[in-house]
C-alpha cells in the first residue's frame, strides 16, 4: 500500500472530470486500498480519486470515529435527493479552510462495489454531505466554488500568503 500525494487547490487538475470505471480490475482494488490509506493518514473522512490525480469515478468515505467503516463507491450517482442542510465543510485539498455549504439533506446513491455489483444506499447528515462533496470532486468542483466571490478571493489571498511564507522559510533554511 502507499500514501498518495493529494493535489492542493488551485491545482488545475482538480477541475478535470473523472471517467466512469468500465471494469473492476486489480488496479481499481489497489487504487481503493491506497486511497483509503491516504485518507486515514491525512485524518480525512472522505477522498475522491481526482484528489490523487486519478481521473476515474472512485470515492472512499469513512465517517466512523474508529476509522473501521470504509465505504467505497465506484461510478456513484445520486438518484434522489431531498431537503436542505447547511454544514461546515473542509477539504484535504484546501487544508485549514472551512466554510458552510448548502446541500441536500438526504440522498439516495447508486454505485458499484468492489465486487462489481450495484447497490443503493440512503444517506443523511454528515454521510450525505460527504457523498455530495466527493461526487463534486469527480465533476471537477471544489467546495469553495459554492462560496461568494468575496470569500473566494479572501481564500486565494490566504493561500498566496501561505505559499509565500512556505517559499521564504525554505529559502532561509537553504541559507
Ligand atoms: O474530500 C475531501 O477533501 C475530504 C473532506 C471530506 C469532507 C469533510 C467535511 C465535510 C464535507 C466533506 C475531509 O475529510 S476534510 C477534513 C476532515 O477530516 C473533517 C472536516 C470536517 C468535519 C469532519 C472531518
Ligand atoms: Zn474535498
Amino acid at each position: 500500500m502507499a500514501i498518495l500525494k493529494i493535489l492542493q487547490y488551485p491545482d488545475e487538475r482538480l477541475h478535470k472530470i473523472a471517467k466512469a470505471v468500465p471494469e473492476i480490475t486489480q488496479d481499481i482494488h489497489l487504487l481503493v486500498k491506497n486511497m483509503a490509506e491516504t485518507m486515514y493518514h491525512a485524518s480525512g473522512i472522505g477522498l475522491a480519486a481526482t484528489q490523487v490525480d486519478v481521473h476515474q469515478r472512485v470515492i472512499v468515505i469513512d465517517i466512523s470515529d474508529t476509522y473501521d467503516q470504509l465505504n467505497v463507491f465506484i461510478n456513484p450517482e445520486i438518484i434522489a435527493k431531498t431537503g436542505d442542510a447547511e454544514f461546515r465543510e473542509g477539504c484535504l485539498s484546501l487544508p485549514g479552510i472551512f466554510d458552510k455549504v448548502k446541500r441536500a439533506e438526504l440522498v439516495i446513491v447508486r454505485a458499484l462495489n468492489l465486487q462489481g455489483e450495484y447497490f443503493e444506499t440512503q444517506a443523511e447528515g454528515l454521510l450525505a454531505v460527504c457523498i455530495q462533496h466527493e461526487i463534486d470532486h469527480l465533476e471537477g468542483k471544489v467546495f469553495v466554488e459554492y462560496l461568494s466571490r468575496l470569500k473566494q478571493s479572501r481564500i486565494q489571498t490566504k493561500l498566496k500568503k501561505r505559499q509565500y511564507l512556505t517559499k521564504s522559510s525554505v529559502l532561509s533554511m537553504n541559507g
